[in-house]
Parts: structure tokens; C-alpha cells; sequence
């Protein structure tokens, strides 16, 4: 079944349905641009980044993981790369945009440690090539009551975790972020602790939802939305995606995540979007669609329980109260 919406045109075609030759034509098309895209980011050759697809979603190109497409209008491209929480760089929604250009994007390695059989330090240019990217349009939902549909580009975080071997002892998976006082002028203000730190348990890294992300839109990553990598956890509070990654760490404890540490009482480790469970200072009942109108005419929609990715990651929590891991 190939779907149309009414509201973008483009062609959504469900991961499993897609039909075998258009997928592969698609895909190699796909991995030709986005290789191009994502190679000459960090100086592989070929043509400028400028000259990436800008603004324009790429058609029929999706992804193979069940849950991974939003049958909604996208997020304008203006409002999903200038609407930005990225503290290091500014407490205001446009201050990413307008500070983020000093963030250095290359060279930059990941360093993957803990308790894993294979620990090392990743080179960008390994770390593109180690699975195909895909185009995952996802729901991302801030703790704060807006939500965005955004075309993100990347692949499953288990790739990565797979090539590592976690250690049996491996239950936690913490993400650390850049901290450079000399480009980030949010690292002056203390209502982090610096580096922005985040954290899933072990199961919820692996899912195949959870994204390694490099691009948006068909580009690169602009560096307001977390260049040259981050995180991107869809049924899970906008917080939980850390933006530019250097550290991932493999624990067998619980680990410290900023706005855990900042605010326990406000920002849970679980941070599963849920509208049952309300923030102390307002309701997460619903949310405002970023990109709509706002205003008198602002409509808001019900906030669904794991932002509408039940299906896919409730069996995770089974058993669990999510009133108090929240
Ligand atoms: N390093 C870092 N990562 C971060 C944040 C941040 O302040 N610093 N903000 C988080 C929050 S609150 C949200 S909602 C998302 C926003 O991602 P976007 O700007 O790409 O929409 O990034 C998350 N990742
Ligand atoms: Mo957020």
C-alpha cells in the first residue's frame, strides 16, 4: 500500500510495503545523494555541502523500521532549523540559529567506552559508513508543549551498539555532548551542569526506532540541530536526544542526565512523553504544533501516550509504573 497524504504530497510509502524495486532504486539514489551530502561535510570530495538537497524533502525514500513515518505535514525546514533548544548556545528558540556557527564540526570523533568488548574512538567517516542511512520522519515532542514532524536522517543506534559488543554487564548507555566554552557562550550560564549529558537503558538504545542522526531534510545536520551527530529517541521527551555526541558510554548503573540532575522532580530519566503524567509547572495533555498557527488561532492537539510510538515500545515499560519512572 503506497499512502498519499493530503497534507505534503509526497509519497509515504510503509517500511514493509514498500515494493522491492522501487525501494532499491530509491535507496541507491538515496545513498548517492546523502553520501555525497554527508562525504563532503567532512572533506571527502565531491560537491559542497551548499549543494546538498536544501529545504526539499527527498521522495519515496524510507525508511525500514515499522513506526517510522508521521502521515503528517512536515515541519517547515525554516521552523525545524530555526526553532531550536540547544542550550550551549543560547536559552532563546533562535539563538541556536544565530550562535551555533562558531560549533568546530571537524575534525570529530566519538569515543565509545565502558563496559563493551570492543572499545574505540570513531572517525566521522567511519561512523557514516557504518550503515545505510535512512530517512525516519518522526513526531518530536518538547517537554515544553510543542511538537515538530521532522524528516530525519540516520540509522538505528543498535548498528553502532552491535559493532561495539556490550558486555552482559552493559545495562545503561550514557551520551555525552560537546562542551567547548570557546563556541558554546550558553556554557557561561549554570542552569546546566556542563556537558549536556543523557542517558537510555540499554534496551531502549537498541530499539530499532532510536536514531543515530546525521542530516535533516536531506542535508547535513545544520549545526543548531546538533551537527555532526546526535540522537534522536521519538517516543521519548525532545531532551533525551542529545546533540552532539563525543562520548558514548556503556554502564551498568542508572546515569546522570543534566536535566535529571538540574530538576528531578520535573525531568525523569524514563522521560517517556506521556499526558497522563503532568509536568509540576503544566499539563502535558496536549501540544502545539510548531510551523501552525499561533495565537487566537492556535489549535492543540492531544499529546499521545510514547508520543503515538505505543505499538512499536510499550512492551518495554511492561509492568513498569510510568507515574513514577517518568
Ligand atoms: N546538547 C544538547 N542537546 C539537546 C538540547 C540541548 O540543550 N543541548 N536540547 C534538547 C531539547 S530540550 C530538545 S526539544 C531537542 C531539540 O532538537 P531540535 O532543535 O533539533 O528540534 O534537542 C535536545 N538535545
Ligand atoms: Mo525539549
Amino acid at each position: 500500500m503506497i499512502i498519499r497524504t493530503q497534507t505534503d504530497g509526497f509519497i509515504h510509502p510503509l517500511g514493509s510495503e514498500i515494493t522491492p524495486q522501487a525501494a532499491f532504486l530509491d535507496r541507491r539514489r538515496w545513498l548517492a545523494q546523502s553520501a555525497v551530502a554527508l562525504g563532503s561535510a567532512w572533506g571527502l570530495g565531491h560537491a559542497s555541502a551548499a549543494q546538498a538537497a536544501k529545504g526539499a524533502p527527498l521522495k519515496g525514500v524510507r525508511s525500514t523500521v515499522a513506526g517510522a513515518m508521521a502521515l503528517e505535514a512536515l515541519t517547515p525546514y525554516a521552523d525545524v532549523t530555526g526553532y531550536n533548544n540547544f542550550y550551549e548556545f543560547g536559552l532563546d528558540k533562535a539563538d541556536p540559529a544565530r550562535n551555533a556557527h562558531t560549533l568546530k564540526t571537524t575534525p570529530w570523533t566519538v569515543s565509545v567506552e565502558g563496559l563493551v568488548a570492543k572499545p574505540r574512538t570513531w572517525g566521522m567517516e567511519e561512523l557514516i559508513k557504518l550503515a545505510p542511512m535512512e530517512e525516519r520522519i518522526y513526531r518530536l515532542r518538547c517537554v515544553e508543549g510543542w511538537s515538530m514532524v521532522v524528516p530525519w536522517v540516520g540509522y538505528s543506534l543498535s548498528a553502532l551498539i552491535r559493532a561495539v559488543q556490550p558486555l552482559g554487564s552493559a545495562r545503561y548507555v550514557e551520551f555525552v555532548t560537546q562542551a567547548d566554552p570557546a563556541t558554546m557562550p550558553g556554557l557561561r550560564n549554570s542552569v546546566l551542569n556542563w556537558p549536556y549529558l543523557e542517558g537510555l537503558r540499554l534496551d531502549e538504545a537498541q530499539h530499532p526506532l532510536t536514531l543515530l542522526t546525521f542530516g535533516v531534510y536531506g542535508e547535513v545536520l545544520p549545526k543548531q540541530n546538533g551537527a555532526p551527530l546526535r540522537l534522536v529517541v521519538p517516543w521519548k521527551y525532545g531532551f533525551k536526544s542529545g546533540k552532539s555526541i563525543v562520548k558514548i558510554r556503556f554502564t551498568d548503573r542508572e546515569p546522570q542526565t543534566s536535566w535529571n540532575v538540574a530538576a528531578p522532580n520535573e525531568y525523569g530519566f524514563f522521560a517517556n512523553v506521556n499526558p497522563a503524567v503532568t509536568h509540576p509547572r503544566w499539563s502535558q495533555a496536549t501540544e502545539r504544533r510548531i510551523g501552525e498557527a499561533a495565537g487566537l488561532f492556535a489549535k492543540r492537539r492531544p499529546t499521545e501516550l510514547f508520543n503515538g510510538y505505543g505499538p512499536q515500545v510499550a512492551s518495554m515499560y511492561a509492568g513498569m509504573d510510568l507515574r513514577r519512572f517518568f
